[in-house]
């Protein structure tokens, strides 16, 4: 906690929004929530896993509101059961694909529990524990489960045709048409399951779910973000994500992009997956223009919002190829505090646009096509969107932040005195 303040000691913005969500009082779907979770232990475990498995996005599948709330964190557990089984490297290829195929049925089969993952699979203790899922899943309305399940199905068979071997060129998928079908079944998917649980509850409309094509893309914005930001750890991991179409380009091998004089086709490689992660955007804009319900649209732009500073993060970043980079948490604080309307959303777009727009350099092989793809996304906004009242505040809190630094600065003095 003390190093997230310190990360972000030289924006003010930052260490307030810091301060703001540590001490900000509960909100009251929170508390209505918890209150439920204190007369339900079965309910409970079911959220504590979820705490476990995710933290700050856990807090904002809570904040849904009442008829959302479960359904999605039941959606959420499923997915990552299911993932965790994908992801299991130590688990015999056919008991996988069997697995795979059949966690649609799993998920209606009470008491069911699953010993056999590999002891460094981080959710294993979920597997072992899935007979508490499914209860609470068979406790949810047949609308919810229908969904669930049948999202469950489909990915599930896609992550088997991936696991045995179609769509791929040994260890890498190949085109970028085969990276956007893996992206569909691993996150498009959890798009239309979101969609059809947000109209199943009624608290958004039928056309929400029906442009299918918007929610792929929100699922397909997160996940190609997130495969370019763990190059390298997908690397030492021995999976390989990005298209063999837009690496094989530059590089033999995908391996090659860590080594030293390779730097100048690792960054336009990176440059040309940037691009390709670009086109989704206005898709994303559109969808998040189109909800209703405030808990909704928190939940579905909080993610997107990180994404996008993410990918601004990791652009022309030759880092990546090192080590894991990743927002501070003081940012992404504030980019939580701040996504709760579609003027607050755009903005901060734009403003991670301008520095993507920034960071361009003409001298790149996909500086023309990135300026495009931006020229994109400011057209949409411009149609879109009239330039309305400034909405989020930008530099006024600078002076009433200063005292606060320096009561921070002075902690650390003291516990630094403390302990020396
Ligand atoms: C998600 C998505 C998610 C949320 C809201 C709306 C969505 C619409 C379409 C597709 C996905 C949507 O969000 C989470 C965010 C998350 O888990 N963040 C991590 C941080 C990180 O870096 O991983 C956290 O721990 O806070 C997400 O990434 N995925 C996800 C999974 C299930 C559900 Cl129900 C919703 C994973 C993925 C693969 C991108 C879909």
């Amino acid at each position: 906690m003390l190093s997230a303040f310190l990360d972000s000691i030289t924006k003010p913005a930052e260490i307030k929004a810091l301060l703001n969500y540590k001490f900000s009082p509960k909100s009251e779907n929170k508390r209505r929530h918890q209150q439920a979770l204190a007369a339900d232990a079965s309910k409970k475990r079911c959220y504590d896993f979820l705490n476990m498995t995710s933290r700050s996005f856990a807090a904002v599948i809570q904040e849904l509101d009442d008829d959302l709330r479960d359904p999605v964190c039941l959606f959420y557990l499923v997915l990552r059961g299911l993932d965790t089984i994908e992801d299991d490297m130590t688990l015999p290829l056919d008991r996988k694909v069997e697995l795979l195929r059949s966690f649609d049925k799993i998920i209606y089969q009470r008491n069911w529990t699953f010993k056999e993952s590999g002891p460094n699979e981080k959710d294993r203790d979920l597997l072992v524990h899935f007979d508490v899922v499914i209860e609470e899943f068979l406790r949810l309305q047949p609308r919810f489960q229908v969904v669930i399940a049948d999202i469950t199905h489909k990915m599930g068979n896609g992550m088997a045709d991936y696991a045995v071997g179609e769509h791929r060129e040994n260890t890498s998928v190949a085109t970028v048409k085969d990276f956007d079908l893996y992206c569909h079944y691993v996150a498009g998917l959890v798009g239309y399951g979101l969609s059809d649980l947000f109209v199943a509850s009624e608290l958004e409309n039928k056309q929400v779910a029906d442009d299918k094509e918007l929610s792929n893309s929100m699922g397909l914005f997160l996940q190609k973000t997130n495969i370019i930001r763990d190059y390298r750890e997908d690397l030492e991991e021995g999976r390989q994500f990005w298209p063999r179409e837009i690496w094989g380009k530059y590089a033999n091998n995908f391996a090659d992009f860590i080594k030293p004089e390779k730097k100048e086709d690792a960054r336009s490689c990176l440059s040309a997956m940037v691009l390709n992660v670009l086109h989704h955007v206005p898709d994303v804009l559109t969808y998040l223009s189109r909800l209703h319900n405030q808990s909704v649209f928190n939940f579905c732009a909080i993610p997107q919002v990180m994404a996008i500073a993410t990918l601004a993060l990791v652009f022309n970043n030759m880092d990546i190829y090192q080590r894991n980079v990743k927002i501070r948490k003081g940012e992404a604080v504030k980019l939580i505090l701040d996504s709760t309307n579609m003027d607050n959303v755009i903005t901060i777009f734009r403003h991670y646009i301008k520095i993507i727009s920034q960071k361009n350099e003409a001298t790149d092989p996909n500086f023309m096509e990135i300026s495009m793809a931006i020229g994109k996304i400011e057209q949409w906004i411009a149609a879109n969107y009239k330039p309305s009242k400034v909405v989020l505040k930008s530099s006024d809190s600078s002076l009433l932040i200063l005292p606060i630094v320096i009561g921070l600065v002075g902690m650390l003095v003291i516990n630094y005195l403390q302990h020396a």
